[in-house]
């Protein structure tokens, strides 16, 4: 039998972790012969919250979850594990303007990448959901150097996910079947959902969706249900691998289309699976007049939040 890995939940009293805990748990990411331990990490605020989720865990009397640990403590939670799954974050409340909750989680993410960096095992595959995702992510990775960068991701999936299952809507198909679906740039409103490349195999014969064609329309921010299906999306394409199939992910850049180096955005890639579990962003992609203002866009947009991430991180 396989030995466990540990798998780092945080915001575990929250929303998304509530679905997330038990997708993981169950074995619909690292596969259902694959034993976790959970560590599960919040603030001491929520403890009392957190121990009816263990709880409740534990009721589902799932036979791959070993050892479930709810902390509040960096230590416990980052020491030696393989995944991380950053979903805590400080929540925008009313009246707070986008700076505020930027200079809010830049503080988290610092010291969640300094526990990183500290405890962790250094090839962990982290995804950040909390928000601001791409630069939360940029800042985490800032503060683990001894960790590759690539080994840092924000979660633009749901947006994927959302974008497939309306064009699957439309053409009256199976998600299955919608594929090359990308999501380029931040995880906001700024981000460039692409589907001039998407392909749809309908009885037996394969649609392509002409430029042009209907761009999915701004929506508001899904359920906490599919935000943790999407993390587990990403986490599971990245450690089984993805064929040919095209996954979007936001990842630190390699300057790939013009995109500034290191900046964390979402690009399509090819997960290679395997013991290596690497990336790669699908090369040689045709980028017309539009698409290069929006993927732009996007880019000012994440370059503008890391300068005020780092000015707010002074060190
Ligand atoms: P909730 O407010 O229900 O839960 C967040 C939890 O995080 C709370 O229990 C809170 O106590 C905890 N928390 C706060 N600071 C923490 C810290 N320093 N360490 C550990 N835990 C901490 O939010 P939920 O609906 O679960 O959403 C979580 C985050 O995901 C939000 O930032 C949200 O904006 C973001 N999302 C990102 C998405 C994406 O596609 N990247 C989509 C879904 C979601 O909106």
């Amino acid at each position: 039998q396989k030995a466990p890995i540990r798998v780092l939940v945080t915001g575990a009293a929250g929303q998304i972790a509530y679905s997330l805990v038990n997708f993981i748990a169950k074995g619909d990411v690292f596969g259902t012969d694959q034993p976790l331990d959970l560590i599960l990490l919040d603030i001491k605020l929520m403890m009392e919250v957190l121990g009816g989720v263990v709880m409740e865990l534990k009721d589902c009397a799932l036979p791959l979850l070993r050892e479930i640990v709810a902390t509040d403590d960096y230590e416990v939670a980052f020491k030696d594990i393989d995944v991380a799954f950053l979903v805590g974050a400080m929540p925008r409340k009313q009246g707070m303007e986008r700076k505020d909750l930027l200079t809010a989680n830049v503080t988290i993410f610092k010291g969640q990448g300094q526990a990183l960096d500290k405890y962790a095992k250094k090839n962990v595959k982290v995804i950040v959901v909390g928000n601001p995702a791409n630069t939360n992510a940029l800042i985490c990775s800032k503060y683990a150097p001894s960790i590759p960068k690539e080994n840092f991701t924000a979660m633009t999936r749901l947006d994927q996910n959302r974008a497939m299952a309306q064009i699957a809507e439309r053409l009256d198909c199976n998600v299955n079947d919608v594929n090359k679906v990308i999501i380029w740039g931040n995880h906001s409103a700024t981000q460039y959902p692409d589907v001039r490349f998407a392909t749809a195999v309908k009885n037996g014969a394969t649609m392509i969706q002409k430029r042009g064609a209907a761009v999915i329309a701004a929506r508001k921010l899904s359920s906490a249900m599919s935000a943790a299906k999407a993390s587990c999306d990403h986490i599971k394409d990245w450690w089984f691998g993805t064929g040919d199939r095209w996954v979007s992910m936001a990842v630190p850049s390699d300057g790939s289309y013009g995109i500034k180096e290191g900046l964390v955005y979402s690009f399509p890639v090819i997960c290679t699976g395997g013991d290596e579990r690497k990336y790669k962003i699908v090369q040689g992609l045709k980028i017309d007049d539009f698409s290069r203002s929006k993927m732009d866009l996007s880019a000012k947009e994440l370059e503008e939040e890391r300068e005020m991430a780092l000015s707010v991180c002074k060190d």
